[in-house]
Order: C-alpha cells, then structure tokens, then sequence
C-alpha cells in the first residue's frame, strides 16, 4: 500500500465548494483518506488572476501512479476544467496535482513526482504540514516540515475554515 499526497487548487466556480467536493469524491476510490484545513492563498503566476483556496489531501492506495492520475485527470474534468482552454499557471476551476506518491520518483512528461515546484510553494507545504510533517521528498531526503523550514516563497497564506477530518 502507498501513502499518496495531492494538492487541491481552485480559484474559478466557487473554489471553496470545489475543493470541499474533493474530498467526497476521492472517498469513493481511496482508503483512510485525510484532508488538511482550507486555505485562502496568494495566486502564483504570469496573471492577474483572483487568490486561490488550496488544500492537501492524503490517502492510501494499492494503484500505480498513472491509474491515480488518470483517476485525477477524471474529476478536473467533472469540476468542468477544460485544459484546451487555460493558460498556464492561469485561472482554474479544478487542480489535482500528486506531490508524493510514496518514495516513488517518476521522471515522464504527463507524469513528474515528487511534484517538480512543490518545495518553493507554501501554499503546498504549510497545508502539508498539517496531516503529512513527517512523510520524506524522496529527492532531498527531507521531510515536509523541514522542508517548510527551509522555504523562501513568502506569498500569503491564510487559514480559511478548519475542516481537518480523518476517517
Ligand atoms: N496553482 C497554479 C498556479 N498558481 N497559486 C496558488 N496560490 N495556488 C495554486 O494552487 C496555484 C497557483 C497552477 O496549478
Ligand atoms: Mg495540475
Ligand atoms: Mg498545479
């Protein structure tokens, strides 16, 4: 069984409720599923774009990666994104992205983990820290909380509602 670790991203069609529904949604494939609090976070990239909620979710599985991204690529598309029809690092209704998936290290184009920016964003790393301190990079050999330690993004982040709940 694998630990997997996704980050949860909305800024379009009511980004709170989307991500909320993730929650629900990844429940019916996934085993002790686990998500942090949501978070109001500065929006990172080339646009001028609205700020987005961002959460961390955490579950167990005996898929392989590419059957957990397709399963990912699955509900964006339920939450109505459109990939033909965004710009990068743009506005986006639904973003599932795999941080970790357990110590594996995948180097394909549709399929990078560790999530290749996960270690400069504090939007991924403080709610990490929350539900997944001590799971480890398997690049840098640290875990998340040192990894927290060291980061320098220093856009803004802001604690939305708690809805810590574990199954
Ligand atoms: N996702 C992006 C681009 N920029 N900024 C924040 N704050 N949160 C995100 O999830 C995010 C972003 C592309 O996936
Ligand atoms: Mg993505
Ligand atoms: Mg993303």
């Amino acid at each position: 069984m694998t630990t997997v670790v996704i980050s949860v991203g909305s800024n379009m069609n009511e980004p709170q409720s989307q991500v909320q529904s993730v929650y629900d949604e990844l429940g019916k494939s996934y085993m002790n599923i686990q998500m942090s609090s949501l978070y109001l976070t500065q929006p990172v990239g080339p646009v001028t774009q609205d700020p987005f909620v961002n959460a961390i979710v955490r579950f167990d599985t005996n898929l392989a990666a590419p059957e957990v991204l397709q399963n990912l690529l699955n509900l964006e598309r339920k939450a109505g994104r459109n990939r033909d029809r965004e710009i990068p690092r743009g506005p986006r209704t639904l973003d599932l992205d795999i941080i970790l998936f357990g110590d594996e290290i995948w180097s394909e184009e549709a399929l990078s983990i560790p999530h290749p920016r996960f270690r400069e964003r504090r939007f991924v790393l403080e709610p990490a820290a929350e539900i997944v301190a001590d799971q480890q990079d398997p690049v840098t050999k640290k875990n998340i909380d040192q990894l927290l330690m060291e980061c320098r993004d220093d856009s803004w982040i802001t604690l939305l509602e708690e809805v810590a709940v574990s199954l």
